[in-house]
């Protein structure tokens, strides 16, 4: 039996070329979780044409208060599964484009119970791509850059030693982040095989408003805000590529509307900092002792550096990162999560007893 060469595992066909497609319908999946929410209010500000439609679970992550000011004529929840394949056929046969968000998107989760990261991730793309491609419609797949696994880190802690590219073979190390690269995977090979309309992006770690208090920036953030103290996870060497969630939008419809069919793009902003510069970073900001955080058990095969050259989205499509000062973004979202205390106090307790089992 013939084997997978590398190069095929890594080639993502352009067959197609650029083509101008009518975007005024936008099914977007995961549209009341973070970097989903995020999109949808950019594209209800910035493009006053289309129409949207979320499609969200509403999960633990997924909060109807993230849309809720924008919600009405021109967006519309609709809460379902997106393994449930007649709702989402019937979803997908009015759009004009999908952009795919919707998944379970926790490492930490994922090394307890690794199931529903099997199942909406894998099974669930398995589900929109088939309504894609049964209604030849433009699919935009929302992914990671955890796919390729992770780069060694320097003496120093970050450091130079390459960066993750589109040629970077796929070497996923943890249960979210495989589940992630089966999912690119279908998607390149329904391309392939039977011609979806498809583009994909692995994008580095986002901040911003909206983000679920289980994730590292606004749990160290709450953790202040409630009396805790801030949980950093082993040496805190760890270095992590983080770009402003409205930058990743603006890629996202960047490549949406100008992008190559059967392209892969990484999306990053050159924000490589170790996880402890970033903690030390919050504390300053608010006014707490730079050592006022414990250290806590670390992650189970803790991905050490991850760093993304976006050289193809800059150069092939024009993108640029607008928020560049991350200490002025980290500001702007430690104020965020300082006046939206109810859209986040009630969930507090129950996020860091969940960590306390696991003695993080
Ligand atoms: P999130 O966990 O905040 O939101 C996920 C959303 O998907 C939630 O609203 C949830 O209710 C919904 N969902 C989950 N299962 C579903 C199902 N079966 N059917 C319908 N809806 C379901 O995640 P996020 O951080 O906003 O990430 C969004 C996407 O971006 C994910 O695909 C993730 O892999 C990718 N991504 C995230 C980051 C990051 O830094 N957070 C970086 C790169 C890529
Ligand atoms: O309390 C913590 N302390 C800590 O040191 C938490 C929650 C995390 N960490 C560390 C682990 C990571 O090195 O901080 C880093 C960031 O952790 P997460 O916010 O959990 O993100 P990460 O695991 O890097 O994955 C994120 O970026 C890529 C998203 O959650 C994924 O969905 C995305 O694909």
């Amino acid at each position: 039996m013939q084997k997978f060469s590398k190069n095929l595992i890594r080639s993502f066909p352009s067959r197609i070329k650029k083509g101008v497609i009518n975007m005024n319908h936008l099914l977007i999946t995961g549209g009341a979780g973070f970097i989903g929410a995020n999109f949808a209010r950019y594209v209800y500000e910035s493009h006053p044409e289309v129409q949207i439609v979320v499609l969200d679970k509403l999960t633990y992550a997924g909060n109807r208060a993230n849309l809720t000011d924008i919600l009405g004529d021109r967006v519309k929840l609709v809460v379902g599964d997106i393994c449930d394949a007649p709702l989402v056929d019937r979803l997908v046969s009015k759009a004009d484009a999908i952009v795919h968000f919707a998944a379970e998107s926790h490492n930490d989760k994922a090394l307890v119970n690794p199931w529903p990261f099997i199942q909406t991730n894998i099974v669930g793309t398995y589900t929109l791509i088939q309504a894609a491609t049964k209604y030849h419609k433009r699919f935009h797949h929302v992914s990671t850059d955890e796919v390729y696994g992770d780069l060694p880190l320097s003496e120093h802690g970050s450091g130079d030693e390459g960066k993750f590219t589109p040629t970077s073979p796929y070497q996923p190390s943890s249960p979210y982040s495989a589940s992630k690269a089966s999912s690119d995977m279908l998607v390149r090979a329904w391309t392939r095989s039977f011609g979806l309309q498809a583009t994909i992006s692995n994008c580095s770690n986002n901040y911003g408003p909206y983000q679920h208090i289980e994730k590292f920036i606004p749990r160290q953030i709450t953790n202040i805000l409630s009396g805790r103290r801030p949980k950093l996870y082993g040496t805190g060497n760890n270095v992590r590529d983080w770009i402003h969630t409205n930058d990743h939008s603006a890629a996202i419809w960047d490549i949406l509307t100008k992008g190559r069919i059967g392209e892969a793009y990484l999306i990053g902003a050159n924000g490589e900092m170790s996880n402890k510069a970033v903690l030390e970073m919050i504390l300053q900001l608010m006014g707490q002792p730079q050592d006022a955080y414990d250290v806590v058990r670390d992650r189970p095969g803790h991905d050490l550096r991850y760093a993304i050259d976006a050289s193809k989205l800059r150069t092939e499509l024009g993108w640029r990162p607008q928020y560049t000062n991350f200490e002025a973004g980290l500001q702007d979202t430690i104020e965020w999560y300082t006046s939206h205390r109810s859209w986040w106090e009630t969930s507090k307790a129950q996020v860091e007893q969940t960590y306390a089992r696991h003695n993080q």
